[in-house]
């Protein structure tokens, strides 16, 4: 993790903001909020309750960063556990903010827009991963519409799809993805790539998936056949199949970034199977997590 900036002066606690909304950091985060309430106590849109709870701590704090104490500490995360993050993005945030412990986190993406909304997270490799896909019981159906999918559907701690609209906006930023894969006979394969994003609607939800960096036990035919594809689902053909209008969604029971169809498909309808080209084994369970 990058050592947090240090702050000497008030004038760094604009620089503090601009760090906090470009991921954030604990050691910058009461400093900010301190600041979001002089500058913004009048509008609406700040969550004052929180402001409030944090208010008397954060005078403290900002008497000293006023003294340049802060510099004279190194700011780090509290040794004794998590602390709370009443705004953080992603799970890497949460992460940062001292949190170990897969499970449900809120999420809020943007302050100004905010579509506040749970997610999985895990941790491991020294970053928190927010879970965009998981199908383990296979009970769960992804043979979902346009709508379903841009809003997700499922249960975050269980089999679900997180949801078109929510990944794009999670990969504005730069992400990795890591995909997990467990076959019927206990074989466990994995793979992270490097770059991963997802466009906006206008965009069909386009994948944009790189090669480069590319460290696994899957065969990487993800970035290799589907960098590039729009998402197409049952009542939204964008794939590239186009004799007699066939869609590969129906065919395939699932949304998916299609082409003519698929080399990899981890939501392939129940009763088809999940697919990565050139496993033979059935597969039992998929992950899909995404991380800064
Ligand atoms: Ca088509």
């Amino acid at each position: 993790m990058t050592p947090p900036p240090r702050l000497n002066t008030l004038s760094h606690l604009s620089h503090a903001a601009v760090h906090y909304d470009l991921g954030g950091q604990i050691a910058v985060d009461r400093c900010f909020t301190f600041g979001c309430v002089e500058k913004r106590d009048n509008s609406s849109d700040i969550k004052l309750e929180v402001a409030k709870r944090l208010y008397n701590e954060l005078v403290e704090k900002l008497g000293r960063c006023r003294a340049g104490k802060l510099a004279t500490t190194t700011p780090t995360l509290a040794p004794t556990g998590p602390v709370p993050c009443p705004a953080c993005r992603d799970c890497q945030a949460y992460f940062e903010h001292g949190h170990r412990s897969p499970g449900i986190y809120k999420l809020t993406v943007s302050l100004n827009n905010p579509p506040t909304f749970d997610a999985w997270c895990d941790f491991f490799g020294n970053h928190g991963w927010t879970v965009i896909q998981r199908r383990d019981q296979q009970k769960a159906s992804f043979n979902r519409s346009w709508q379903e999918y841009q809003e997700g559907f499922g249960r975050v701690d269980g089999e679900h799809w997180l949801g078109n609209e929510k990944i794009h906006l999670l990969t504005q930023t730069n992400q990795k993805l890591n995909i997990q894969l467990v076959s019927s006979n206990g074989r466990v394969r994995e793979g992270t790539w490097q770059w991963f994003i997802v466009g906006s609607e206008s965009e069909n939800y386009k994948l944009g998936i790189g090669s480069n960096g590319y460290n696994g036990t899957l065969r990487d035919e993800f970035s290799f056949y589907h960098h590039g594809l729009n998402f197409t689902t049952y009542d939204r053909d964008n794939d590239r199949l186009t004799h007699f209008e066939r869609n590969c969604a129906i065919s395939s029971k699932g949304g998916w970034w299609y082409d003519t169809c698929s080399n990899v498909n981890l939501n392939k309808g129940n009763g088809l199977g999940m697919f990565w080209y050139v496993t033979s084994e059935r597969l039992l369970s998929s992950v899909m997590r995404i991380t800064r």
